[in-house]
This record gives structure tokens, C-alpha cells and sequence, in this order.
């Protein structure tokens, strides 16, 4: 029998008994293979490495909604932008709506949607203070250096002003950041309020955006807000890239051991 030739019988019969002969494994290509390896392996850790550009941590839109109806308050992963969460708030259901246009106030260059709707608060005086929360909790990585800005048009009667708070226990507790801004009482601007850093890191985290002296209990247009974002740094856990590098010397050794142990035979052969 040729040199090469596979001997087990069920894969002979098979494929007829004419089983080609198979190529001699050559021992170079193992330590080729253990660099493609550890390079790709490489590849990956630095992809997830911090960085120092401004990473999308989660973008609302106001666009999953139909012309009327409740508010869209899902975040835009649904296109890729940030992660999953979902806006809570203390605001009276039939007191806020869906209307259109958008606004192009902060809008992302990168999202695909169509500006078509915003949110609308009315009834402002009703719901004061007015909390909207929005939950970023982070068990595969961690938030840092953030920013939250949003686009509003105040058509008059609305808030007076928009503060910061943030919880670090998933909700339960707020703490007030300190960081507020005066809204105008007419036309359309860009708020950006800077997180502490108190709040980098916290896998619990929750942010509030409170907006208070409402002055109207009317349903006239008064607060139209668009494009929530919460910018800053995604940084993984330590024990992702640890575990990464962990599973690179796995490999290593892993290679290093099949190469040693089919040396001999390949020897013999
Ligand atoms: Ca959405
Ligand atoms: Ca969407
Ligand atoms: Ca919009």
C-alpha cells in the first residue's frame, strides 16, 4: 500500500476503494498556522481596546413611532447606534405625543432613519418636575467620559430648565450631577450636559434628565425634544481583555503541544 494511504476501511469502501493519495502533512505549516492564529487573536483584542475617539453609547431618535401616538422612547440600536435601552419616565402618558418633522438639532450624521417625528411634551406645569431616565447598564463593558445632549424647540409655555441627575444602583437612588441649562423660552437649540465622573464605570447606571418650571396645563406646543444622545467611551472589562489574552497563550501552547507530539510520527512516517 502506498505511503499516505488512509487505511480505515469504512472510508476506503466509501469512496470505492480509490481513495487518492493524501498530501504529507508538512511540519512547516504548523507554526505558520500558530502565527495566523495568534495574529488574528491579536486582531481581536486590539479591536476591542479603548480608544480615544467618541463612541455612540445610545441615540433616541424619536422615529420607531407613528404621527400621533406615544413616543418612540427605544434607543437606536435597532441601526447599530449604542446599545439597547429604553427612556422611563414619570410623564403623563396622555400628556406627550409624537409629532413631525424632527428636529435637526444633534442629529447623528450616521443615522439612517428619516427625521420624521419628535417628541412632544404639553401640559407642562402638570408634570413637574419631569424625569426621564435612561438605564445604561453595562455587564459586557464600561462607560466613560460622557456627555448627554439632546435637541429641543420651545414653542413658550414650556420648561424653564433641564438638570442632571445620574444613579449608580440601577434606579433606585439619584444624585444630583450639578449640571443644568437654562431653556430658552422660544425656538430651537442644542443642550449638552457633561456626567460626572463619578458616574464612569458603574455598571448600574441610570441617567435622568429633569425638566422643571413647566408653566402650562394646556395642550398647546410647548416642549418638542429630539435626538437624546449619550456620547463618551466604551471601554471594556479588564477581565475581557484579560480572558482574551488568557485564550491567545491557550492557543500557543495548545499549537506548540501538536506540533510536539506529531513530530515523531511524522518522523517515522
Ligand atoms: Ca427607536
Ligand atoms: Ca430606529
Ligand atoms: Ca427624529
Amino acid at each position: 500500500m502506498p505511503i499516505g494511504i488512509v487505511t480505515n476501511g469504512l472510508i476506503l469502501r466509501d469512496l470505492g476503494g480509490n481513495m487518492p493519495k493524501f498530501k504529507r502533512f508538512r511540519p512547516r505549516g504548523l507554526p505558520l498556522r500558530s502565527l495566523l492564529i495568534l495574529t488574528g487573536a491579536l486582531m481581536l483584542i486590539t479591536a476591542f481596546a479603548p480608544s480615544a475617539k467618541a463612541d455612540v453609547i445610545a441615540y433616541f431618535n424619536f422615529e420607531d413611532a407613528t404621527l400621533g401616538g406615544p413616543p418612540d422612547f427605544t434607543s437606536e440600536s435597532d441601526q447599530g447606534l449604542g446599545i439597547a435601552t429604553t427612556i422611563v419616565t414619570n410623564y403623563t402618558a396622555g400628556d406627550m405625543n409624537t409629532v413631525s418633522p424632527g428636529l435637526a438639532n444633534n442629529r447623528l450624521v450616521a443615522d439612517t432613519d428619516p427625521n420624521n417625528f419628535s417628541m412632544h411634551l404639553f401640559r407642562s406645569g402638570m408634570n413637574d418636575p419631569a424625569d426621564f431616565d435612561i438605564p445604561l447598564f453595562s455587564p459586557q463593558g464600561f462607560f466613560q467620559n460622557m456627555t448627554v445632549s439632546f435637541g429641543i424647540n420651545v414653542q413658550g409655555n414650556g420648561f424653564d430648565l433641564v438638570t442632571l441627575w445620574y444613579s449608580i444602583d440601577g434606579g433606585v437612588n439619584f444624585i444630583n450631577s450639578g449640571n443644568f441649562a437654562s431653556l430658552l423660552t422660544g425656538g430651537a437649540q442644542t443642550i449638552t450636559l457633561v456626567v460626572p465622573t463619578a458616574a464612569n464605570n458603574q455598571n448600574l447606571l441610570v441617567l435622568r434628565l429633569e425638566f422643571t418650571g413647566g408653566h402650562s396645563n394646556g395642550v398647546n406646543d410647548q416642549d418638542i425634544i429630539d435626538n437624546i444622545l449619550i456620547g463618551g467611551t466604551i471601554v471594556p472589562e479588564p477581565t475581557t481583555i484579560g480572558g482574551g489574552l488568557l485564550g491567545v497563550l491557550g492557543l500557543c501552547w495548545f499549537q506548540r503541544r501538536r506540533l510536539r507530539l506529531l513530530l515523531p510520527r511524522l518522523r517515522r512516517a
